[in-house]
């Protein structure tokens, strides 16, 4: 059996419910597909979260990473495509604001999501519910995260799928805020749960497949 680390985060600014945190909990120890799920919830913090996320990364090697996070001005589930070098964003929960500070010194500007992102947003939309392919995490915690992830896995040397799926809000936000599209939490878990399903077990750590599954 392969491990899926799957992450999401906590409530943050404005917002009191976070449906990733919700999916996070709900399957954590589930087996789905080729995978026994490992859940954690991250902090929304731009000092902790990296080095929560590696820490879980180290201690449970897994076979593959979906991080996921709200996208409150978003309607529908939009897999990322890359994660860019910098954290630019409002406070986090501590209260610290950062404006253009690189990640990671040393890093590349930026990383491609490592999962088969087209072949989610096909699936998905396939199944009945809407998705589309996000070229911006935006510069706050999640590409944060996804950013670290993609760094790390790249120095380790390690050939497993990694990326980040953001979420619409769910109808806890949207009952109080008439801007924000409301989904039943259930069904975004539902959706998550069809990606994981369709991820293919052979992907980890098999050169060969590899090269053709991220562009395919
Ligand atoms: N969404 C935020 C951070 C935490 C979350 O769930 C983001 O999109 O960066």
């Amino acid at each position: 059996m392969k491990t899926l680390l799957l992450t999401g985060f906590e409530p943050f600014l404005e917002h009191p419910f976070n449906p990733a945190e919700y999916i996070v909990r709900q399957l954590n120890g589930k087996q789905i597909g080729f995978y026994q799920i490992a859940g954690k919830v991250l902090p929304v913090d731009y000092r902790r979260s990296a080095l929560e996320l590696l820490g879980h990364y180290e201690t449970l090697q897994p076979d593959a990473v979906m991080m996921l996070g709200l996208a409150a001005g978003r309607n529908r589930i939009t897999p990322e495509r890359i994660a860019i070098n910098i954290n630019d964003g409002p406070n986090d929960n501590s209260g610290e604001e950062m404006t253009d500070v690189p990640i990671a010194s040393e890093g590349p500007a930026a990383y491609f999501s490592t999962l088969p992102v087209r072949k989610f947003v096909n699936l998905l939309n396939k199944r009945g519910f809407p998705a589309e392919l996000s070229n911006t995490a935006g510069a706050y915690l999640c590409n944060n995260v996804m950013y670290s992830m993609l760094h790390h896995i790249n120095k380790v040397k390690h050939r497993i799928p990694a990326g980040f799926i953001h979420v619409p809000p769910s109808n806890e936000l949207a009952v109080n805020d008439r801007r924000l599209s409301g989904w039943p939490k259930e069904t975004l878990q539902n959706s998550i749960e069809i990606l994981i399903e369709s991820l293919d077990q052979k992907i980890a750590g098999d050169e060969r497949t590899w090269k053709s599954y991220t562009t395919d």
